[in-house]
């Protein structure tokens, strides 16, 4: 019976990696797959990680499973991180999930169960398990306008226009938070409001993914868009991903909050999304929730985390610049000073396929196909071999 099974296509980000690994250049660099990297190409683990991680060695006594819901404490750590102080907490049913895409596949099955009817509409473009998750629980998925035919920038007339005239009340709408992926496009505070006026008028469910807080302009900051939304309707879905912001990625620390307008439908709905859960994985994997936590309840290790945070984040806002400032003084003629309006990792380069191809077997430049660039994963001591790599494909 094995042998009528096709093989599967790889993932077209992770496999990337795969050969990059595989490179024996020493002067290759990965700018794939969306993880932050520190000047040496290294993921190192924070020093606030380390530190919890230390104190949860010391002191914990069970590794009895976890509720369905996750570690309390943790779970009103992501109800502040993310809400802060503009909801009623009996208004929120806050679970914890391996991992944002976790979040995403719960979030998936509860509205494929409880909201038969709901279509959810994606961002073109968005990350690819965005359609393939939504896909395996069987919900039915659109996409809206986002990007602008300069691919640098938010259509944002196109996105409400699509909204207007195709969406149903009833239906879902998938928003990034913050540090679009792909693209890096973000809708200013302004834009936020008039996003948030139209799925009002509409009666359309958010569903807000919320991967990259504290990688656009700072942690409250990077809030201000799922915030704004929230003034506008009473009932959301959060899917929240601690991958990035605590660098935590191989242990899969995540959460679905779920907004409801009064504590009787979120109660319910508590019940529904624990139910999904119970089919899913059972209960959530502590140890990173535990870290989250252990920082979260330390003012020292809150503070140490902060300043971590804020080293990744300015650390890409500088490559960005150093990029852009490096470009120009190619002589190449590529104005590439749109990087410097998009947030977090990523950005579409403008890079074709077959640009992506020669970076990567002349140069050891590896990039998705797409030409989405993780901004991380360049490097300041290697920008100007590296801009004249790239200068050199783009002639
Ligand atoms: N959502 C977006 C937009 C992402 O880029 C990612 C990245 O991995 C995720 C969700 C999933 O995060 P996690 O690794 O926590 O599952
Ligand atoms: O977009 C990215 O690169 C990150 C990491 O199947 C990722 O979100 C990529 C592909 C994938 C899972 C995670």
């Amino acid at each position: 019976r094995f042998s009528v099974i096709q093989t599967a296509p790889p993932d077209a980000i992770l496999g990337l990696t795969e050969a990059f690994n595989a490179d024996p250049n020493p002067d290759k660099m990965n700018l794939s797959v969306g993880v932050y990297k520190d000047e040496n190409g290294q993921t190192p683990i924070l020093k606030s990680v380390k530190a919890a991680e230390q104190k949860i060695l010391d002191s914990e006594a069970t590794k009895g499973y976890l509720s369905i819901d996750g570690l309390p404490e943790y779970r009103a750590d992501v109800r502040n991180l993310v809400f802060g102080e503009t909801l009623a907490a009996d208004r929120v049913a806050v679970l914890q999930t391996p991992g944002g895409t976790g979040a995403l596949r719960v979030a998936a099955d509860f509205m494929r169960t409880q909201l038969p009817k709901a279509r959810i509409w994606m961002p073109n473009p968005t990350w690819a398990n965005h359609p393939a998750i939504f896909a395996a629980a069987g919900l039915s998925s659109e996409t809206y306008r986002y990007l602008g035919d300069d691919r640098t920038s938010l259509d944002l007339d196109g996105m409400l226009a699509a909204l207007n005239d195709n969406a149903k009340p009833g239906d879902a709408i998938l928003l990034h938070g913050c540090c679009h992926n792909p693209t890096g496009i973000d809708p200013t505070a302004e834009d936020w409001k008039q996003i948030a006026s139209v799925i009002a008028e509409k009666n359309l469910l958010p569903l807000i993914d919320f991967a990259y807080q504290g990688f656009g302009d700072g942690i409250e900051q990077d809030a201000v868009g799922l915030r704004t939304v929230l003034e506008h309707v009473d009932e959301a879905i959060v899917c929240t991903s601690f991958s990035k912001n605590f660098g935590l990625y191989s242990e899969r620390v995540g959460a679905v909050s779920l907004v409801a307008a009064d504590v009787e439908q979120c109660t319910a709905a508590l019940s529904q999304l624990k139910r999904v859960v119970r089919t899913n994985y059972s209960n959530p994997p502590r140890h990173g929730g535990a870290i989250v936590a252990t920082i979260l309840a330390d003012e020292q290790l809150t503070r140490l985390w902060k300043e971590e945070l804020e080293t990744m984040r300015l650390r890409i806002t500088r490559l960005r610049e150093q990029f852009v400032e490096t470009m120009k003084s190619t002589g190449s003629g590529h104005d590439f000073s749109f990087l410097l309006r998009q947030k977090g990792m990523f950005s579409y380069s403008g890079l074709s396929p077959m640009q992506v191809d020669e970076l990567k077997s002349k140069h050891g430049i590896y990039i998705v196909g797409s030409g989405r660039i993780n901004v991380a994963g360049m490097s300041e001591t290697k920008m100007n071999s590296f801009c004249e790599a790239v200068a050199s494909v783009m002639s």
